[in-house]
């Protein structure tokens, strides 16, 4: 996708659209005209200090984590080459003409779809972007990615099968299946995640089959994935091939057991270690990229959250005030948001850089050592504050 180019048709468009998107509450039209064009002429990346010389980012590898050097993210879509990848049970090669996916339980009728009548249904296309659970400082928050989707309504699939009143959540089955070890025996069991029955409504949710306008690519999940827009990437279930209905809560191991978040928190004023599924995303920002043109330097980062619109992201040198970045025009709800920061004056040392994000309901990104005491290492969205050396 060509993003350096204005001309470009589908530019215009995203341009257009992202203008009446009130998920930018702040000062769009201060910057009309703001692009994030590869370097520029003239233009240089200057390497952070905090990034150990033994961190690599390899590239896609077969049944490989891939994460992003995230200090080359500058444009709004991650090709789906680049855009991270995250799998537990393997890379299950589905085959398109015998696809099946089933519509089961608790339903007033069990409903089978081939990958042909899925795509001849009406489709919706929307940009999202989302990260692992696991995303964190690490990797450099580079489990992470923004694409456009289209597939069809989850909802309307779900509304055409029925569910019966007695129906309460719906679990979605990958095709990729796992040994595990639970009770003292190895059992078989398929990469699942469930949803609420309201939360799976949401009309925002799609069965998607192309990403950035191609036919979804076999690791993410081809033919046919999930989308929950504003969630963190474990409930996109990849390889989708069984949607059930059932009365009871689905207690697999992504529900249960991993991707569970253990925190102190307050519950009704007594003070809990409290553990939870990984759901929505947390309001969050990190820088990622500086880049150098003569003595003026550009700072950029990204912006994701559960799609509450953003009222501000602000970015603290050293110890002076928070500044004011400004957010991407193509950025929309559910994707991730660039942000940029001009920063004048820089002088020649060693400086810290952080961000943080505010959203409409007044919401802001704390430091790490504001947060409740995690012990695991999900959901990280604390500050992150980085560290650059600007030469003489
Ligand atoms: N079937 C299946 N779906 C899956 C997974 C998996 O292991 N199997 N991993 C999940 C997790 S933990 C993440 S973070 C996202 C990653 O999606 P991506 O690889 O397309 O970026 O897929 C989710 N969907
Ligand atoms: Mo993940």
């Amino acid at each position: 996708m060509n993003s350096e180019n204005p001309e470009n048709p589908e530019r215009r468009k995203l341009l257009k659209s992202a203008v009446g998107t009130s998920a930018l509450a702040l000062g769009v039209s201060a910057f009309p005209s703001w692009l994030m064009p590869a370097l520029a002429q003239g233009e240089v990346e200057v390497p952070f200090s905090d990034v150990p010389d033994t961190f690599r980012v390899l590239p896609v590898r077969p049944g490989s984590t891939h994460y992003q050097d995230t200090s080359k993210i500058d444009s709004h879509y991650t090709s789906n080459d680049d855009f991270y990848l995250v799998q537990h049970y393997g890379q299950p090669e589905v085959d398109n003409a015998s696809y099946q996916l089933r519509v089961t339980g608790l339903v007033d009728r069990p409903l089978t779809f081939s990958l042909d009548q899925l795509r001849a249904r009406q489709t919706i296309e929307k940009d999202v972007g989302f990260e692992c659970g696991g995303n964190g400082a690490r990797l450099f928050h580079g489990l992470v990615g923004n694409a456009s989707w289209r597939g069809v309504s989850l909802r309307d699939i779900l509304m055409e099968a029925g569910i019966k009143p007695e129906g309460k959540e719906i679990v979605f089955f990958g095709a990729d299946i796992g040994e595990e070890e639970l009770r003292g025996r190895t059992v078989e069991t398929a990469f699942a995640r469930s949803l609420s029955v309201e939360d799976a409504l949401n009309e925002n949710n799609m069965l998607a089959f192309e990403m950035n306008g191609e036919p979804l690519p076999h690791f993410h999940g081809k033919p046919v994935r999930l989308l929950i827009p504003g969630w963190y990437g474990v409930a996109n279930v990849k390889w989708l091939t069984q949607i059930h209905v059932q009365d009871t809560r689905y207690m697999g191991r992504f529900m249960g057991r991993d991707y569970v978040t253990l925190k102190r928190e307050e519950v009704g004023g007594q003070e809990r270690w409290v553990e939870n599924s990984v759901t929505k995303m947390n309001l969050k920002s990190v820088v990622v990229r500086v880049t150098k043109s003569g003595a003026d330097h550009k700072v950029t980062g990204f912006i994701l959250n559960d799609g509450t619109p953003i009222r501000s992201v602000e970015v603290k040198i050293d110890n002076g005030p928070w500044q004011q970045a400004m957010i991407d025009p193509a950025a929309s709800q559910f994707t991730w948001k660039l942000f940029q920061f001009d920063w004048k004056d820089a002088q020649p040392g060693e400086h810290s850089i952080v961000s943080r994000v505010t959203d409409i309901n007044g919401n802001v990104q704390l430091p790490q050592d504001q947060l409740p005491e995690r012990a695991s290492y999900w959901e990280e969205f604390g500050q992150f504050p980085r560290t650059i050396n600007i030469g003489a």
